[in-house]
């Protein structure tokens, strides 16, 4: 009883402690790590992207994903580690961890056919010299990383069909940063399918009631947080790494124009790059890479 209140009390201190010390200045990141694209890719998971899309064409993947690395290494160096041929989603490595600052917490993904890409993240991470938990070791924990934003102010854990309230307390319990948990229509695999930050302080959301309801839940207003609203949900996932946002190139001229001066405005480099055969298999910008800042 006493040790488990004294256990409580560090607990709240360190979360206090962290707290204090969020900020409005962008991380600097020093690495990134990606995963090449495997040859099962054909068998993905997908559910709300269109049918209309049609099949993923194999080779077209594989040279949108050599073209983001290419943009992505412009901005930060990357690491990319061979493809997990017995998991065809294994390059959207940013669902099996959540990194910040000296912390990495390994996910147990929500979808069992990806539970098993996580071992060899947490072995580079490790590697690094990170300080990491294992969501496997939870009983019931679920998440996938595409819905967890850290925006250096707030950590934000969309609950979805992959991530369960049980992950929100892990995550906050690691990180000593209370998370704020995003109920979630099944309208979008993950919360970063419909809103990311460009900064700090700017969120990126679709025009209309999906992206009204998530920001009036992320109580995004009273948070502090600009939001730039684009037509195109696709649009609306950027990955903002060191002064610069690697943006969809998707089709939506207005979300371009608006993109490119919101990025301007705030004196953010900006380059779009093509991700159409991964928006088939319901992936985005953000799911293709972990942001650290060893
Ligand atoms: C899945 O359903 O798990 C994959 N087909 C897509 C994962 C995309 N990940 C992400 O946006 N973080």
């Amino acid at each position: 009883m006493f040790l488990s209140r004294v256990a409580n009390t560090s607990l709240i201190h360190q979360r206090l402690i962290v707290s204090r010390s969020l900020s409005t200045q962008a991380p600097k990141y020093s690495l990134a790590i990606s995963r090449q694209v495997p040859n099962s890719l054909a068998n993905a998971l997908t559910k709300y992207a269109s049918a209309e899309n049609g099949p993923i064409d194999m080779d077209m993947a594989k040279i949108q994903h050599e073209n983001y690395l290419r943009a992505l290494r412009r901005l930060v160096p990357t690491l990319c580690l061979p493809a997990l041929d017995k998991h065809p989603d294994c390059h959207f490595v940013e669902d099996t961890v959540v990194a910040i600052q000296n912390k990495a917490v390994i996910t147990k993904p929500g979808h069992p056919s990806r539970q098993g890409e996580v071992e060899t993240i947490r072995e580079v991470l490790l590697q690094l010299g990170y300080d990491v938990k294992d969501m496997r070791d939870h009983e019931t924990a679920l998440c996938d990383g595409g819905d967890v934003m850290y925006t250096s102010r707030h950590l934000f854990v969309g609950l979805t069909n992959r991530t369960n309230q049980a992950a929100v307390d892990f995550l906050s319990d690691s990180f000593g940063i209370e998370a704020i948990a995003v109920p979630f229509s099944d309208n979008a695999l993950h919360l970063k399918s419909i809103v990311s930050h460009m900064d700090p302080t700017t969120l990126l959301a679709p025009i209309g009631t999906v992206g009204d309801e998530l920001l009036k839940t992320m109580k995004a207003e009273e948070l502090g947080y600009n939001v730039v609203r684009l037509p195109s949900m696709l649009a609306c996932n950027v990955v903002s790494v060191n002064s610069g946002i690697l943006a969809q190139d998707e089709g939506c001229a207005e979300s371009r124009e608006l993109l490119t001066k919101a990025a301007s405005d705030r004196n953010l480099k900006i380059e779009f790059v093509d991700a159409s055969e991964f928006a088939k298999i319901d992936g985005a910008l953000t799911c293709c890479s972990v942001l650290l800042q060893i």
